[in-house]
């Protein structure tokens, strides 16, 4: 089996090595792809490759095949060798300093020498980039604040990137056996918006066997720490993994102990305490006999203090452990509840298909409504929509419409420009079924002007959704400075609805702020700002925020039925 693994490793290095060529996606793709494969195939590649089966395997095809031919035939593979000689070991890291291109990277390879972040900080300094690849001064200045967040971002990991890590390491594992249950713990399972590292529990009855196809993974650059039941690995992304082997009895007890958060773990502990119980890792014990009175499942552990079990993104110690004793937990919305997307673009604006391609892919999805929300003729750098083409869009989806079961509601998402007025006027908003508007401009305005600008933007009667309401990047722009409190305050007067933006790098609004919102009565809708087709998915992320906000079905715009939201959207129609 050794040979699925060294070329599984050998498929990750081509990709990121073609990568850093600027070589098509597709081909990148292909080989990580294809290296996923080769990491979780349960039989040896050389005996799928005697039988001539190499091409049945998943994301093999005739390319890859012919190169596993060659690794088997000769141990080596050329074109890798060729690749890697052109270039510095630490050519790779170069590339994720956001705004440096593989193009300019390498200049700074041939040129000056730059073989490594710290090289590149430093000659950053002292200016001897400048004049390589159109290099300036603020260029200089760019490249150092995207080194400082680089480091800064290395710490976290964003959610989607380490659940998809997590599935990937879990499929292996389980591809090699020994594993009986395997569940994702930590803040990752509590839906965390970023994650310090994956926190996996197994129990099986082989742990050495475990372990040791853990450590091994072609994905796993470094073996961090290593013991008969545990080990804790880096990924080849950068992230830290935690993997332990627990016995069966006491696995709930493990969970909920992992899970965490800390804080929440320290308030059922006390409960426990109080009632004569010791709750650890390995189960709950009766202080007196030291008998074990739980373990097995979270549920027994949470029953042994009197409270019924608590779902993850609860558990931070936000008041949930004292709900969950008055029997006030929230009944949380799941992607199931969700009956349309309320954010979606087209090549009518920055996405990247055609209308009638969105349309399909909601209807498959089995929702009830989808939006075309493409940008407004102010965002130009966006393709926003001018009058004229929003009415011809209007037109498009009318004339779809009777193809489709799925309601197709014509929308847009106006920019708020920067005196709060909305970008179209009245009359070209009131033809639309659904509004949102969003800042995209003049980021730096003062508290009080933007705080303003939104409050008066939201008493506009025919805008119905906030989206994206603080313009947050995570680990790449700050929110814009802004009162949320008197924004979802003029939402509740004026009746509009707020979003939970699910793209993984904005998750606006927060959890936190999501709460706040919700609990003031102001709608939540759960939507994707879908620009490729494949994001429609990042819907699961948001459902993750409003859960983690205490969010009911009943609080989410998108959980409504057409004709309910409808009536709320557009009421001078009913
Ligand atoms: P992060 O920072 O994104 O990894 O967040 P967590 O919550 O996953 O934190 P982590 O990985 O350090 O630990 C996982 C869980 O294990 C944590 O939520 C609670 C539990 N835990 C870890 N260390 C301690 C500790 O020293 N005391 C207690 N009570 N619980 C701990
Ligand atoms: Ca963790």
């Amino acid at each position: 089996m050794s040979s699925n693994f060294e070329l599984a490793r050998l498929f990750y290095e081509m990709a990121s090595l073609l990568e850093a060529r600027d070589e098509s996606v597709f081909r990148i793709r292909a080989y990580q792809r294809g290296a996923q494969t080769l990491e979780t195939l349960g039989e040896d590649v050389r005996a799928v490759a005697a039988r001539g089966g190499l091409t049945a395997l998943p994301a093999i095809g005739k390319d890859l095949a012919a190169k596993i031919q060659e690794y088997l035939d000769t141990g080596r593979l050329e074109q890798l060798e060729r690749l890697r000689a052109e270039l510095p070991p630490a050519f790779l890291t170069l590339l994720e300093i956001r705004g440096l291109g593989p193009r300019t990277a390498k200049a700074l390879y041939e040129q000056r020498g730059v073989d490594s972040v710290e090289r590149l900080e430093a000659l950053c300094r002292s200016k001897e980039i400048i004049g390589v690849a159109g290099i300036r001064e603020k260029t200089c200045e760019n490249i150092l604040k995207a080194i400082a967040q680089w480091r800064a971002g290395r710490k976290r990991t964003l959610l989607p990137t380490a659940r998809a890590i997590a599935r990937q390491v879990g499929e292996a594992l389980r591809a090699h056996g020994g594993v009986e249950r395997l569940e994702i713990a930590g803040s990752l399972r509590r839906m965390k918006e970023s994650v310090k590292d994956i926190d996996l529990l197994v129990t099986s009855t082989e742990p050495a066997r475990v372990i040791r196809t853990l450590t091994t993974l072609p994905s796993i650059v470094e073996v961090l720490a290593q013991g008969p039941t545990k080990a804790s690995v880096r990924h080849q992304d950068g992230l830290a993994i935690d993997l332990r082997v627990v016995e069966p009895e006491a696995f709930g007890a493990a969970l909920q102990y992992f899970t965490g958060s800390k804080e929440h773990n320290v308030k059922v502990r006390e409960l426990a305490s109080r009632r004569g119980f010791r709750i650890s890792e390995y189960g709950v014990f009766d202080e007196a006999t030291g008998a074990r009175v739980a373990g097995a499942t979270e549920e027994e552990v949470y029953a042994t203090v009197e409270l019924p079990w608590i779902p993850p993104e609860l558990r931070e110690n936000q008041g949930e452990v004292e709900a969950a004793r008055e029997g006030r937990l929230p009944a949380l919305v799941t992607a199931a509840d969700l009956r349309g997307d309320l954010h979606a673009h087209t090549d009518w604006s920055d996405g990247h298909h055609p209308l009638e391609r969105l349309v399909e892919a909601a209807q498959a999805r089995g929702y009830e409504y989808v939006i075309v929300s493409d940008h407004s003729r102010s965002l130009t750098i966006a393709g926003g929509l001018s009058i004229d083409e929003l009415r011809a869009q209007v037109a498009a989806i009318r004339a779809l419409q009777p193809r489709f079961r799925i309601r197709i509601l014509a929308g847009t998402e106006c920019d708020i420009l920067a005196d709060g007025t909305l970008d179209f006027p009245d009359e070209v908003l009131q033809e639309l079924d659904v509004v949102l508007a969003a800042v995209h401009s003049r980021f730096k305005q003062s508290r009080e002007e933007m705080t303003g600008r939104i409050v008066r933007a939201l008493g506009n009667p025919w805008m119905n959704v906030l989206v994206h309401p603080t313009g947050r990047l995570i680990g790449s722009r700050e929110p814009y400075d802004v009162d949320l409190d008197a924004v979802f305050e003029a939402a509740r007067r004026h009746g509009k609805a707020v979003e939970i933006n699910a793209s993984p790098d904005r998750l606006d609004l927060a959890d936190t702020h999501a709460r706040r919102a919700a609990a003031l009565g102001v709608p939540i809708a759960i939507s994707t700002d879908t620009h490729y087709l494949r994001e429609l998915d990042h819907v699961e992320l948001g459902v993750g925020v409003a859960r983690r906000a205490w969010i009911e079905p009943a609080q989410v715009l998108n959980a409504r039925p057409l004709a309910d939201l409808l009536a709320w959207a557009r009421p001078d129609r009913a």
